[in-house]
């Protein structure tokens, strides 16, 4: 007999996604119905490189949300928004985004059959992200402004429509990006002593904070990481404790000057001992440059923030000798932004279809 419940697993011993496997910590039911595409369960990556070359004793581990199915954390999130907005019955998505959000709600939206809607800054997403949300049959509207424009048209039509919110404003996204944290905390058998995260709308490093502190709360873990948030300095608007009108960043992802968030993710980095600090496009190139090359991962410049605050800190002495367990979370696959690499980059050498060539080249 096939098993009709939707909270048991699939047929499949695979990983069933983050519902199914954090379901006892999250708000849903055997009613749920359940739209995933088996996001989460993305390694914690051991640094070989930038971790050992840092003065102090730290233990440094990259969690890599690149690779969930639509290449970013955002999956985690849009798989409970989705499934609790089909529960009610809701036919039609919409987001505004910087570009990963409209291409985890293209995809959970076209998985759940729902319609969804898409609103993002003129010329100012990555064209991987563009590419998904067009491909996976969003409606997708450019708008003359920046992301902050976006978010508010987005509030508007929302309240006033049938049309189910899916930015990180709807509770269930926090609900789904908190499994990140139960993750980390599964994977390294205990929680970090401080956990890194870049900050552009500041729903996800809330959605950690919220997430360590659940694990506490139902024993899984006995302590809590200082959360340390980044945001890149032209958009930057926590660290100035002000908006920013016009923000500007090579970090498309994170360039937003008036975060949904902001309350929460102040709330989350001071109640646990962190801070929030910025970096500027020239240390996050050099953060991301520095991970695919030394590393061997590819993350996307937004998620390299993570890393050029974590660099920021320990230059400017943050770390004395005890050890400390580090968590920076990459929030994206670099594959989603290939024009900032290769622009940034010497391009290939071309020779003739000849071997002699080559080895001329090559210096043999
Ligand atoms: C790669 O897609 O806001 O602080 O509209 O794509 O939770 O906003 C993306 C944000 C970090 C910041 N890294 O997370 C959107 C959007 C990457 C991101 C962030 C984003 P939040």
């Amino acid at each position: 007999m096939p098993d009709t419940s939707a909270l048991q697993s699939a047929s499949c011993e695979d990983w069933p996604g983050i519902i199914r496997a954090y379901a006892d910590l999250l708000p849903v039911t055997d009613q749920t119905p359940i739209v995933t595409l088996r996001e989460g369960d993305t390694p914690l990556i051991g640094s070989e490189h930038i971790g050992p070359s840092l003065p102090g004793n730290i233990r440094l581990f990259f969690k890599f949300e690149g690779v969930n199915p639509t290449g970013s954390f955002k999956d985690r999130g849009m798989t409970m928004a989705v499934s609790k907005a089909k529960e009610r019955g809701v036919g039609i998505t919409m987001c505004a985004s910087t570009g990963n959000t409209s291409a985890a709600a293209a995809a959970y939206s076209a998985r759940a059959g729902m319609e969804c809607i898409v609103l993002i800054p003129q010329g100012k997403i990555a064209f991987g992200k563009l590419s998904q949300a067009l491909i996976h049959g969003a409606r997708t509207v450019q708008v003359d402004g920046n992301f902050d424009d976006c978010l508010r048209i987005v509030r508007e039509i929302t309240d006033s429509y049938p049309i189910e919110l899916v930015n990180s404003l709807n509770p269930m996204r926090m609900e789904g990006q908190k499994t990140a944290a139960f993750e980390v905390c599964d994977q390294l058998g205990h929680p970090p002593d401080i956990h890194i995260l870049p900050v552009g709308n500041a729903g996800n490093i809330t959605a950690y904070w919220w997430g360590y502190l659940q694990y506490r709360e139902v024993g899984r873990i006995d302590r809590l990481p200082k959360m340390i948030g980044f945001q890149a300095a032209g958009a930057a608007p926590l660290v100035h404790g002000e908006p920013v009108r016009q923000p500007e960043t090579i970090a498309t992802a994170i360039r937003i000057g008036d975060p949904a968030r902001w309350d929460d993710a102040m709330s989350a980095m001071t109640d646990s001992g962190g801070l929030v600090d910025m970096v500027t496009d020239e240390q996050i190139l050099e953060a991301y440059q520095l991970l695919a090359a030394r590393e061997g991962v590819f993350a996307e410049p937004a998620s390299a923030t993570s890393v050029a605050g974590l660099l920021k800190l320990a230059a400017n002495g943050y770390f004395d000798d005890r050890p400390v367990t580090v968590v920076c979370t990459l929030t994206g696959h670099g594959l989603k932004d290939p024009d900032t690499a290769v622009n940034m980059l010497q391009k290939p050498d071309i020779i003739p279809a000849r071997t002699e060539a080559l080895v001329e080249l090559l210096g043999l």
